[in-house]
């Protein structure tokens, strides 16, 4: 009697904290009350549960299954104990009790790997129950999740019958988190890891932050700045460093550290950094021996090479397979990898900066490790807020490319702007390489699957900091939300991802459903069309990428906006085709031919692939100048209409999360207006054509925008 009163005050407690928990800390795991009529019906469906195991891992999934099914179902769900009832969840990996041992789990989970999942309506003794089954106990608590956000999501569990597993292996955000606390292109506060504290004490957010990746399947995460601080890896900081890790470990998250090349040097008195050096080659095992006995769930190394001025191997005349392999040579007896980015900068302004990583690389396809992978941005450029897929995909068939994202908005409006970029990403992996012929796409490319690769992965930079609600902008989750599940699956739809996302965190009201989803799926091309239509790139504000800065033409060339548009008096855009850089004869046939033709060349990625006249003639007819004008209108009008869409939701959604977001939408509205009216004026001079028709003209002069510090705007 006495436990059921604890148990009914518990719960009582918690659904009230949990109603009031409206700033975004519980990001989509609210487990808010569904429907009266869907509590009726799922009450009939689960009375309780039965947890097998005792590991870390299952408690975690049995504290979710208490809490989440108690809360959504308005009832109190708990641990059921002895004989089999009707109606109970059974959780616990194959074989672990009489309810998960049948050939039917076994044969159905063959095939699911270290992380898959099974959930099975079944009949075990003639009574119904729900499985959750795996060939681990990470699986597990993957399946519980996912039967979580089932329930919430209003999934009907009659005959439920769900298979599961990752397409990719390593999911991986990384944290561009300096030692200092600050975070390089971090909208959100400052790092989650507060350093000085640790060891000793324990921020309990860093459970939280755990929980939330494992939920959406993210099993890694890099904890510092690509940029890295030599320092990360010293004893003081490994312990740090391990106790993060035994925290992330119930959740199946592994940790991983990004290094500084010249390391032996900075921390480790060397004179080189060589890697050919044998002296060099011993200081690496040594650390890492120190590092896995220091934490011994590691997972590798993360490594910015001879990139915006980190040292690397080539300042030693050594390739970047030289500096990859031996790093991979000292992590391979401890299982660890080595994630080698492709985003290189050479020291001297190349003719199109755009070419760069696949001149350097691919000459080195076959020479790596087995343990490396080669961290690929999705674009060439640098996450702009349309570019064409990188041409390293596809281009190196003898070695594992894994994905970059960005799912922090260095590019797309910060955490000002609401950009849902589940679009962006699914853009570039369904982009066809025709690396093996039709059919052969950037997803194929990176699961492994065109060449037969084992070792794959996708990383995102990630959008968390010390604000309340993780993003900054509570849209931002979704974002992360995305990668999470594109990462686990990337064949998900955009749309898909977002209902699920809006159900999770908003309702299941299915007005607010279709509204938020429109929002949401139209962002990104009203990012698109009101900073960088038509192909159009890198003329944001000058440094920090904020705002219009389609004048800036100081500083390093590659740097500058003039450097990507070439606006003149002929025409405007980045001639790369055989008359130019030809870049795109870095792509394999068809696609380098479609790109290279003007005729063919997709409009949405003319001006990055070619240099046209301001009278050419597009395909609606209409020239390129009045087109450039029209998008840049469809982009603020795109905003005017997410606003109004979205203010039409008062009283639909939470007070709190209605007035963060309206706030945002309108300040993401004004600086719209200013993309619009400050590239217009600015290309204006080149053109030196009129605004076309009824379209709204830029309200002040060019010189007022030049000057206007749009961060005000943050
Ligand atoms: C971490 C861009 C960003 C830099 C970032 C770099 C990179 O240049 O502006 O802040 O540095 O990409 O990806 O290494």
């Amino acid at each position: 009697m006495k436990t059921t009163i604890v148990i009914l005050a518990i719960y009582l407690l918690s659904s009230v904290l949990q109603a009031n928990a409206k700033d975004g800390y519980d990001l989509w795991l609210k487990y808010s009350p569904v429907s009266e009529s869907l509590q009726k019906q799922d009450q009939k469906k689960i009375t309780g549960f039965k947890v097998y195991g005792e590991s870390p891992t299952l408690k975690i999934a049995g504290n979710e299954l208490q809490t989440g099914l108690s809360a959504m179902l308005g009832i109190p769900v708990t641990g059921a104990s002895g004989k089999i009832k009707d109606n109970i969840i059974v959780a616990g990996k194959l074989g672990s009790s009489a309810e998960l041992k049948s050939s039917v789990l076994s044969d159905q989970l063959k095939n699911a790997g270290e992380e898959g999942y099974l959930l099975k309506a079944m009949k075990f003794k003639n009574k119904e129950i729900i499985v959750i089954t795996a060939n681990t106990d990470i699986g597990v608590l993957y399946g519980t999740y996912q039967f979580l956000r089932l329930v919430q999501t209003g999934a009907n569990l009659d005959n439920l019958s769900v298979l599961s597993s990752p397409k990719i292996k390593v999911r991986i955000l990384n944290h561009w988190d300096n030692l200092n606390g600050s975070i390089e292109r971090g909208y959100a506060g400052q790092s989650l890891w507060t350093w000085n504290d640790l060891p000793g004490k324990v921020d309990p957010r860093y459970q939280d932050y755990a929980r939330a990746n494992a939920s959406i399947g993210i099993n890694s995460t890099v904890l510092n700045n690509v940029n890295a601080n030599p320092q990360m890896l010293t004893p003081e900081y490994l312990k740090k460093v391990a106790v993060l890790a035994g925290i992330f470990k119930p959740y199946g998250l592994k940790v991983y550290l990004s290094v500084k090349f010249s390391s032996p040097m900075n921390i480790g008195g060397l004179e080189t950094a060589d890697p050919l050096v044998p002296a060099v080659r011993e200081w690496w095992k040594k650390k890492v021996a120190e590092v896995y006995s220091i934490i011994p769930e590691f997972g590798g190394f993360l490594v910015k090479a001879n990139s915006e001025g980190q040292p690397g191997p080539q300042n030693y005349n050594r390739t970047h397979a030289d500096g990859a392999n031996m790093l991979a040579e000292a992590l391979e007896p401890f299982g660890g990898i080595v994630m080698w980015r492709a985003f290189v900068y050479d020291n001297n302004v190349p003719d199109d900066r755009a070419k760069q990583a696949l001149n350097e690389f691919k000459p080195l396809d076959g020479q790596f490790r087995k343990n490396v992978l080669i961290q690929v941005k999705n674009g060439a450029i640098d996450f702009q807020p349309r570019e064409p897929f990188h041409p390293l995909f596809g281009a190196m068939p003898k070695t594992p490319l894994m994905m970059e994202f960005q799912i922090t908005q260095e590019y797309l409006g910060q955490s000002t702007d609401l950009c849902y970029l589940a679009p962006l990403f699914k853009e570039c992996l369904e982009s066809d390489t025709y690396a093996k012929g039709k059919g052969s796409t950037v997803m194929k490319v990176i699961d492994g699957s065109l060449e037969n690769h084992p070792l794959t992965g996708m990383s995102g930079v990630a959008n968390t900091g010390s604000d309340r609600n993780w993003t900054g902008h509570l849209f931002g989750q979704s974002n992360w939300y995305a990668f999470g599940r594109l990462a686990w699956n990337p064949s998900l739809a955009s749309g898909e991802i977002a209902e699920e996302w809006i159900r999770l965190t908003f309702s299941s009201d299915p007005a607010v459903v279709s509204a938020i989803k429109k929002i949401m799926l139209d962002s990104r091309e009203n990012s698109v069309n009101y900073m960088t239509p038509l192909g159009l790139h890198h003329i944001m504000g000058n440094g920090h990428h904020f705002g219009p800065g389609p004048w800036v033409s100081r500083g390093r060339a590659d740097w500058t906006a003039i450097y990507y548009h070439k606006a003149d008096s002929i025409g405007i855009g980045f001639e790369r085709s055989l008359a130019g850089s030809n870049a795109t004869g870095q792509y394999y046939k068809p696609v380098a031919d479609k790109f290279s033709d003007l005729r063919t060349c997709p409009e949405e990625l003319l001006l990055w692939f070619h240099h046209v006249p301001w009278s050419y003639k597009m395909r609606s007819g209409k020239s390129l100048w009045e087109e450039i004008n029209l998008h840049y209108s469809a982009g603020v009008e795109g905003v005017r209409t997410m606003v109004s869409e979205w203010k039409a939701l008062q009283g639909k959604i939470d007070p709190e999360e209605f007035d963060h977001v309206t706030k945002k939408l309108e300040k993401q509205q004004q600086l719209a207006t200013w993309w619009r009216n400050s590239c217009i004026s600015y290309f204006q001079q080149f053109s030196k054509l009129p605004v076309p028709g009824n379209l709204e003209k830029p309200a002040e002069s060019l010189d007022y925008y030049m000057k206007y510090d749009f961060r005000g705007l943050k």
